[in-house]
């Protein structure tokens, strides 16, 4: 559908317990019919194809942990936790079932209490839907939305995020520049902000390209801001852009590069040095070589200085790097994760803080080659 039709839209919420005729109600149909979850449980199944560990059923928290999703067009919608310890982490299976269209994750603590649950969207091709988790097992849903009216069927990114104390969701449509936020009060969302991340001169929103969205404190005031990354579909040369979390006033844009990121990029937040403010780690898109930069803001200054820049995977991969942060090796400051795209056999690895060494590496899932992506939880 196109911009022009794609109407500004109150999140569906679909209550806590979602049943298959809910979602049949919903209409969540993608490309290959339904998307839900197993039609008996309601939950998602425990076990998919591609994911080799069986379901945990851990209650207790474990931080440093890093969350992976197959992402791919063609894959299914595995999502799964790597622990730091490399114990058997959480094993959502498939998000939506039976669906090929890949999804994206992100983190919040959505219901407060203490342990981060798990945030899943469903990617190009599919209705914007979104699925919680609870963090302490994977297998209970805490929450099932659309992001954006239904007729809108690009798929939707999510990212986590704190506001005024309270726990939000950051919805950036995967095919337009259509970014929402949601305060989740009472366990439920609440429409906070909804706005076009890029723009025309007129004010239109530029057609064709989606919003990658992730949320920290970039210039230091204490504060979660909206950032918004460009998607493929359309060449913005990689623009990020900046938001204020209460008002969608832009506070920052700058371009990471230099090189032609047709394809997108790929964004995370997290205190990588230590210092007060979370600085933006970007990785290139498809089709790009495979570098990540982590970019810090100074106070007063229109241009964000690149503090580290290094390449994810060997340089003559091209299939594109997701990024997240998580502070693994728990010396205080944020370290990064990289995940490779379609052709990078689901290789995952962790960078410490600002250093270039890679300190740990995993596989997402094993036999799979598609693309991958991760988030810290
Ligand atoms: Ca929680
Ligand atoms: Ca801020
Ligand atoms: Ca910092
Ligand atoms: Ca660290």
């Amino acid at each position: 559908m196109t911009t022009k039709n794609l109407k500004i839209s109150r999140l569906f919420f679909l209550g806590l317990t979602l049943t298959a005729s809910v979602m049949a109600t919903a209409g969540c149909m993608g490309k290959n019919g339904f998307l839900g979850q197993d039609k008996k449980s309601g939950k998602a199944e425990a076990i998919s194809a591609t994911s080799p560990l069986a379901s945990s059923a851990a209650t207790v928290a474990h931080n440093k942990q890093i969350l992976i999703g197959a992402c791919g067009a063609g894959a299914n919608s595995s999502v799964r936790v790597q622990r730091s310890d490399a114990s058997e982490g959480i094993n959502i299976g498939e998000a939506f079932v039976g669906f090929q269209g890949g999804v994206n994750v992100g983190s919040v603590d959505y219901n407060a209490d203490g342990i981060p649950d798990i945030l899943v969207g469903a990617a190009p091709s599919a209705q914007p839907h979104i699925r919680v988790f609870d963090g302490r097992d994977g297998v209970g849903e805490m929450a099932s939305y659309f992001g954006f009216d239904q007729p809108y069927k690009g798929g939707v990114n999510v990212a986590g995020c704190v506001l005024d104390g309270k726990p939000a969701i950051v919805a950036g449509a995967a095919t337009e520049p259509h970014v929402m936020v949601f305060k989740i009060i009472d366990g439920k969302p609440e429409e906070h902000l909804s706005f076009y991340a890029f723009k025309n001169t007129d004010g239109s929103p530029v057609s064709g390209i989606g919003a990658r969205v992730t949320c920290g404190d970039f210039n230091g005031d204490g504060k979660n801001d909206i950032i918004v990354g460009s998607g493929p579909g359309k060449n913005l040369n990689g623009t990020v852009k900046v938001f204020d979390s209460a008002n969608g006033d832009l506070i920052a844009e700058f371009t990471p590069t230099t090189d032609p990121w047709y394809n997108g990029l790929f964004l995370a937040a997290g205190n990588i040095d230590g210092v007060v403010g979370d600085e933006i780690v970007i990785g290139v898109g498809a089709g790009g070589t495979p570098a990540v930069k982590v970019i810090k803001f100074h106070a007063g200054s229109p241009n964000p200085d690149t503090i580290n820049s290094f390449l994810a995977f060997d340089e003559a991969f091209k299939g594109g790097v997701s990024v997240g942060t998580t502070d693994f090796d728990n010396d205080g400051k944020d370290d990064i994760i990289v995940s490779a795209g379609a052709g990078g056999m689901s290789a995952v690895k962790i960078f410490p803080s600002i250093a270039n060494a890679i300190e740990k590496s995993y596989t997402g899932f094993e036999n799979y080659n598609g693309a991958t992506c991760v988030s810290g939880i």
